[in-house]
């Protein structure tokens, strides 16, 4: 039962800077025996063979016909963990080393027809130059592509009377001072500014916090159309430091255009 408390508090905990409608997946109950499970979120039976994939581990496993798995690797400070599976939205949770202490069972959901998946991938923004202190500090080190990652996509089919949001999987290694003063990360004498969301050239949004599932509403007088539009995520500098620029190294992965 303790363990169910600590993971519900983890969840309210990474799931702070959104409401609680947008989590997408979810650990909804514990586990049995050593082995965790991927559910299918509406008729909560096991989903099999799907992807289970830690990439700051270079780790990945599988669940079997029933939908059970287990970890064989070693989780030091946040990572993100990733569920793919065919006609299901792709899925992703920070974890960390206290996790898996006991069994999980996380509901992944089918995909709409109207999502867009636009990267399933995982990123480092910044210059793989950073404290170990820091909410991103961990075992594996994924080479940094730079300050900002930019991708372009054709929006289609889109229903515009519905609002249309950028959802940003997972997100690690933020050390804003909103991040510190929630205890995602222990340096005690520096910070850094948010990283900054643009769409179509335009500044949408700030990301003060770690966490899953962050929605970003994209303003529908920017949204182009069956035409080419662009989303960049710009990681913040670390404000403390004025000799030279210390960008914030963060990590993301898999990001969806929901409408
Ligand atoms: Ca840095």
């Amino acid at each position: 039962m303790k363990k169910v408390l600590s993971l519900v508090i983890l969840s309210i905990f990474t799931l702070l800077p959104l409401n609680a409608a947008t989590f997408q997946g979810g650990v909804a109950e514990q586990g049995s025996g050593n082995a965790s499970r991927i559910i299918d979120k509406q008729t909560g039976e096991g989903v099999g063979g799907a992807d289970i994939r830690l990439p700051k581990q270079n780790y990945s496993t599988r669940t079997d016909s029933s939908g059970f798995f287990e970890l064989d690797t070693q989780i030091n400070g946040p990572s993100i963990m990733s569920v793919q599976k065919e006609n299901y939205k792709p899925f992703t949770m920070t974890i960390n080393d206290k996790t898996f202490d006991a069994p999980i069972v996380v509901g992944i959901e089918k995909s709409n027809a109207s999502d867009l998946a636009l990267d399933a991938n995982m990123y480092h923004l910044g210059d793989d130059s950073y404290s170990d202190l820091s909410a991103n500090a961990g075992e594996f080190r994924m080479q940094a592509i730079g300050p900002f990652y930019t991708k372009r996509f054709t929006l289609r089919n889109l229903n515009l009377s519905k609002p249309i949001y950028l959802v940003i999987g997972s997100i690690i290694g933020i050390d804003t001072a909103m991040a510190r003063s929630m205890g995602q990360n222990k340096i005690p004498n520096a910070f850094a500014s948010p990283p900054e969301v643009y769409f179509n050239g335009n500044k949408i949004s700030e990301i003060q916090l770690n966490g899953d599932g962050q929605k970003i509403k994209l303003p529908s007088n920017l949204i182009k159309k069956n035409q080419v539009n662009e989303i960049t995520i710009k990681t913040g500098r670390n404000l403390m430091q004025t000799a030279y620029v210390d960008y914030d190294d963060i990590e993301f992965m898999n990001l969806i255009i929901e409408n």
